[in-house]
């Protein structure tokens, strides 16, 4: 293995920031196993032309029954933190009702086994499986998700709160609503513009009813992980520039908007309105529920373009000049300091605020040094934004290990832990080896 190497070293960070990296439950557990109920997901797999290989999330990186030797992975790299999340029908196979005491028993099992290894466990709620019996009721297109998801937010917090370090109720509501409803690439894979708004809406509206309940229950260090993409116009047309702004509206301003000035942007308001659920202006003292910490997704930028023969919003992505990720992503670390500095911004600099995931798709199965760079660059604009005055107070890589790339199937390989998915052997990277001589030490690496 080449002797790939990180810049910065753990000293170079303030006291106490936190190192962590990041998976979700159905891209590794292996949702087949433990009596767990259907999600959207195993709709949108059984449906042909969905999912890269006709792939499915059975087995995964089947973590359920090797989650000890993946907590050891992130121990073993000097990691202070993991972030995972719960699976709704892995605990509530039905959605509500009568939860599945095999789920819960494995999280326990997880949860106690972070905590035996000294890591911090980062809990997010919903990491988009939303119950088959719920989605059969409209999901995030029936406003009663709000109170389904509190009731199971809150069966989560009461059994496990007390050993959990912090907790977004949501990962990535842009993908949750836009992503799933508007462009139809991800469950339930819809293309409805109703669907779509009344999402946009509902999945704040659940966020923020989750959080007072929470809140109620005496649970703290409450978040969101909300992902941003920065927006580039393709050239300087005064179309373009609009069209980009529109992009960035619905992207990056919609759901920050609603949860820290109350409003959502007018332009994209104006495609929405006419499809907008009834009374949803009344919402917004819940959706803004404060909170204790704000997490970033950030990855890549979008290079946009209007065009003007398609309905709104009228633009599209057109292949941008910078050098690219196996999906296709520009590499683009400056739109990580943009973002933190936004977001510092917005919140007056006094909300604690984590990246919460950051990494890149790269088939080099072991000496990844191209994601050894982005690693590098990215944790520089990093520490770029905490020189600046941005609270940032800690940085979870995307990801621990290969998984299952949602429509992308196994393809794209996110991990610095390569898996292969035969005999599921994991091998950590460069990139993993990397990172541990850099947080291990404070030598710069
Ligand atoms: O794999 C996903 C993750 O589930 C959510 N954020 C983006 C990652 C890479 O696409």
């Amino acid at each position: 293995m080449d002797n790939a190497t990180l810049s910065f070293s753990r000293s170079d960070f303030p006291e106490g920031f936190v190192f962590g990296t990041a998976a979700a439950a159905l891209q590794i557990e292996g949702s087949g196993y433990g009596g767990a109920g259907p999600s959207h997901w195993d709709t949108f797999c059984a449906t042909p032309g969905n999912i890269a290989n006709s792939e499915n999330t059975l087995v995964a990186c089947d973590h359920y029954h090797r989650w000890e030797e993946d907590l050891d992975l992130v121990r073993n790299a000097g990691l202070d933190a993991y972030r995972f999340s719960l699976s709704w029908p892995r605990i509530l196979p039905e959605g509500r009702g009568t939860p599945n005491e095999e789920g819960l028993d494995f999280y326990d099992r997880l949860i106690d086994g972070m905590l035996e290894r000294g890591l911090q466990p980062w809990a997010t709620l919903y990491h988009w499986e939303m119950p088959a019996a719920l989605s059969d009721l409209g999901g995030w297109r029936n406003r009663d998700v709000a109170n389904w998801f509190t009731d199971y937010s809150r069966l989560v917090m009461n059994r496990f709160g007390d050993r959990i370090e912090g907790t977004a109720t949501l990962n990535e509501p842009w993908c949750v609503a836009w992503l799933s409803h508007f462009l139809g690439h991800h469950a339930p894979g819809l293309r409805d513009i109703r669907a779509a708004a009344h999402a946009m809406h509902h999945v704040l509206l659940a966020h923020g009813t989750a959080v007072q309940a929470l809140r109620a229950d005496g649970h703290d260090n409450l978040g969101i992980v909300c992902n941003f993409e920065y927006s580039q116009p393709a050239d300087d047309k005064p179309e373009t520039i609009r069209a980009a702004e529109l992009n960035d509206a619905i992207y990056n301003r919609w759901f920050v908007g609603g949860i820290f000035e109350k409003t959502y942007p007018t332009q994209v308001l104006e495609g929405l309105a006419p499809h907008m659920p009834q009374g949803w202006q009344d919402d917004f003292d819940v959706i803004a529920t404060p909170l204790d910490w704000f997490g970033i997704n950030y990855y890549t930028r979008s290079v946009i373009a209007a065009d003007p023969v398609s309905l709104w919003p009228s633009y599209m992505t057109v292949p941008g000049p910078l050098p690219k990720t196996d999906m296709g992503w520009e590499i683009y670390p400056e739109g990580l300091l943009h973002f933190l500095k936004r977001v510092g911004d917005l919140t007056d600099r006094k909300m604690p605020i984590y990246v919460t995931e950051n990494g890149l798709a790269d088939s080099e199965p072991v000496n990844d040094l191209v994601r050894t760079d982005y690693m590098d660059s990215h944790f520089g604009a990093a520490l770029d934004a905490i020189k600046s005055g941005v609270p940032l107070k800690g940085f979870f890589t995307w990801s621990l290990m290969d998984n299952f790339e949602w429509a992308f199937g196994y393809d794209k390989r996110f991990g610095m832990v390569h898996v292969d998915f035969e005999t599921q052997k994991r091998t950590p990277k460069a990139s993993w080896h990397a990172l541990r001589q850099a947080i291990s030490t404070n030598q710069p690496g």
